[in-house]
């Protein structure tokens, strides 16, 4: 197995069905990433010591997806300076909207890139751009998936033949 680049938490294993899309991307892009149940309120210690070691392990980015009181993503982002990307994750009984809000609302300074409301895709491929920044083979990869999202509208448009 290779060194993870990308560090996807979570606070429990019910955020799993939405953190796969982000699985996926770092998989389709040949990204190593890890996958781990961190919870703030649940795990608040092995919190403090996932996001204070982190890139000591070799991490560049980590994914953060909680739902409801949505401390996470937040609270491991005051703790590194690594690159952090929030997942607001869909709640049954204010449809991911206190997730959004407990997520996106952070203080200047201590930064969260908040996607939407369980868009983890966009997480992934956001986490993926970072690393392809300074990665030429991957950011050809990137772009090379930004035309196909092109070619596919293209052909969509080809089938409406107006
Ligand atoms: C949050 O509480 C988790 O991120 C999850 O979205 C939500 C509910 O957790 P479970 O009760 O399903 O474990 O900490």
């Amino acid at each position: 197995m290779s060194q993870p680049l990308i560090g996807i938490i979570m606070g429990s294993d019910s955020d799993l069905p939405t953190m796969q899309a982000a699985i996926a991307v770092c998989e389709e892009f040949g990204v190593p990433c890890e996958v781990e149940i961190v919870s703030a309120h649940r795990t608040p210690e092995r919190m403090v010591q996932y996001a204070k070691e982190a890139h000591t392990r070799g991490l560049k980015v980590i994914i953060a997806g909680a739902g409801g009181a949505a401390h996470l993503p937040g609270m491991v982002a005051a703790m590194t300076v690594l690159p952090v990307i929030g997942v607001p994750v869909q709640t049954k009984t204010l449809q991911g909207i206190d997730s959004l809000y407990s997520i996106v609302q952070m203080p200047a300074g201590i930064p969260v890139a908040t996607v939407a409301i369980g868009n983890a895709k966009n997480a992934g491929l956001l986490a993926v751009q970072i690393l392809g920044s300074h990665d030429a083979e991957l950011f050809a990869k990137l772009q090379a998936y930004r035309q196909s999202l092109t070619d596919m509208v293209q052909q969509k448009q080809a089938e409406l033949g107006r």
